[in-house]
């Protein structure tokens, strides 16, 4: 899955892609790359990030998601469920949601209806004050059993269990420990028996452990994507697919799997 934001102020890539023409740009180079799903937003969910309203939202990211799903599986990133509905009428075909569906109670109903794939990630809170002191008696046996009632949630307000993505929220109301503990017991989110979506590509628990800035965690990126997969992440979130998807694909063929691409 690769990463299209559409914002001025993502914190690896704010500013880039804010010109439609760009984001649209930027979506195709990352297909040539080899991404399979573009994961576009508009609004940046970094810890302290100012709000976006409704309407510039839409406007961000509209124009974007209509040309991108003609190349594309798109996933719209957004908790606004009238930004989800547009998009959806713009040809996305998933919700990533990273509230889990608590942000907007429209949302999960929206879901619902249109019978989309939706991902549900785990976050304490929210973006604003997620990273005020994050504390856990276990985080993993914590992530899960959050992660099973928001399925739980979903699947009773309609949304099929087929259709449902879980993600640990790498980043997201999470210390350094935390990130790592999460990546490193992965396997044990399997068995609440849905794909697994991980997103640590450029984030801060990289610079946590190295002391690089966010245009320097490619090495770390590429390391937490490989031993993800290797914990059974099905779909890895990540703004370097050329780099990641060849590091996939030699780690594949170094374990001797049947798809190796
Ligand atoms: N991470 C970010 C945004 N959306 N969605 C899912 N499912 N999982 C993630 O880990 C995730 C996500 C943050 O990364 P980015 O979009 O690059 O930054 P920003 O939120 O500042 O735009």
């Amino acid at each position: 899955m690769g990463v299209v934001n559409v914002t001025p102020d993502s914190f690896s890539d704010g500013g880039l892609y804010l010109q439609p023409e760009a984001a649209i740009a930027h979506g195709e180079e990352l297909v040539r790359d080899g991404a399979e799903i573009l994961d576009v937003g508009g609004e940046s969910t970094r810890p302290g990030a100012a709000e976006v309203d409704e309407a510039e939202e839409l406007r961000r990211v509209a124009p974007v998601v209509a040309e991108l799903a003609g190349l594309a599986t798109v996933s719209i990133d957004t908790s606004k469920s009238a930004v989800a509905e547009a998009a959806l009428d713009a040809g996305a075909s998933i919700v990533n949601d990273v509230t889990a569906l608590r942000g907007d109670p429209e949302m999960a109903r929206l879901c619902s209806e249109r019978g989309v794939g939706v991902v549900l990630m785990h976050m304490p809170g929210n973006p604003r004050t997620m990273q005020d002191n994050p504390t856990y008696d276990d985080v993993v046996d914590d992530v899960k059993a959050f992660l099973f009632e928001r399925m739980d949630a979903a699947v009773s307000a309609g949304v099929g269990e087929e259709r449902i993505w879980l993600d640990p929220g790498i980043g997201f109301g999470k210390a350094l420990e935390h990130n790592l503990e999460l990546l490193r017991r992965l396997g044990e989110l399997r068995e609440l028996g849905r794909p697994l979506v991980v997103g640590a590509s450029r984030k801060s628990f990289i610079g946590g452990i190295d002391g690089s800035p966010t245009d320097e965690r490619l090495g770390g990126t590429i390391a937490s994507s490989v031993l993800a997969a290797a914990e059974g992440a099905d779909v890895l979130r990540v703004h370097d697919v050329a780099e990641v998807r060849q590091a996939m694909t030699v780690a594949a063929a170094i374990l001797g799997a049947v798809r190796a691409g």
